[in-house]
């Protein structure tokens, strides 16, 4: 599809047509296409553009997984077909490894989302070898299954655009969890500990710049961050831009 520069949203409508892309390649399934739908409603209504807010949170989880022991990125359909390049990147300025879990498990699926990653420069994949495979406990889908060369024995999980019951295991599991998530009222954006309300398209971006250049002493400051308070200020962006819209 040819989206000319100038229509007025033209940088989401690319994004759509990557998912679209991704869907047709197998890396996403038909309900990341709803859950995208989901999320360009959120974006729409936080001004598509990266708030302060956010950049809060990016700042927070920068530090957090430049000072985890061991930092795993969560992999799913949608994030491997919106942004594969940059999780590569930012596995590799943070030292995380990277896993593939998926919520609509397929073999053929983990397969093809492990030689995107790889195409785009990733030396290792977890997720895919079931004789690592390990099970932790309190959730029922097929995101139970993890590697224990990574999410198991993880300190700090980056698990974007993800489902409430899998963050709300992965807290109880004792991880320390951030997510990209442009729905601040989501189950996941309230059970994380750092959530960036953010397209991930344009956040990670930012997320791997800031983990450039944080300088030593940030890094050793004691993290000031308030989970609940940055999303409450989402919220009420949102709340402020409806109403300016109501009023417009
Ligand atoms: O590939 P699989 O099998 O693991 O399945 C993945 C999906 C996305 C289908 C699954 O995790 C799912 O259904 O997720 P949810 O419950 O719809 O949650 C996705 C959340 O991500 C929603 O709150 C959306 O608003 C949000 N979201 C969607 N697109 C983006 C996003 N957040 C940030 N950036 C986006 N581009």
């Amino acid at each position: 599809m040819l989206i000319p520069k100038t229509h007025p949203r033209a940088a989401s409508l690319y994004i759509r047509e990557k998912l679209v892309h991704g869907f047709r390649d197998g890396l996403a399934v038909e309900e990341g296409l709803l859950a995208h739908g989901r999320g360009e409603m959120f974006d729409y209504l936080i001004g598509e553009k990266t708030t302060k807010t956010a950049r809060k949170a990016i700042k927070a989880a920068a530090r957090t997984l430049l000072t985890a022991k061991s930092p795993v990125i969560s992999v799913n359909g949608n994030v491997a077909s919106l942004c594969p390049k940059e999780i590569v990147e930012l596995s590799k300025i943070t030292g995380a490894k990277i896993e593939v879990n998926l919520f609509y498990a397929s073999e053929k699926r983990k397969k093809t989302i492990a030689q995107t990653l790889k195409k785009n420069g990733a030396k290792e994949i977890l997720g895919i070898d079931s004789r690592f495979s390990k099970r932790i406990t309190k959730l029922d889908s097929a995101r139970r299954i993890v590697d224990k060369r990574g999410i198991f024995s993880a300190d700090v999980v980056l698990v974007p655009l993800e489902d409430g019951d899998r963050t709300i295991a992965l807290k109880k599991f004792g991880k320390n969890v951030i997510t990209f998530d442009l729905n601040p009222m989501s189950r996941t954006a309230q059970t994380a500990d750092i959530t960036i309300v953010d397209n991930i398209t344009r956040g990670i971006h930012l997320l791997i710049d800031t983990c450039k250049k944080l300088s030593k002493e940030e890094l050793e400051e004691k993290p000031k961050f308030d989970n609940k308070k940055n999303l409450k200020k989402s919220i009420l962006i949102i709340r402020k831009n409806l109403r300016r819209m109501a009023n417009a």
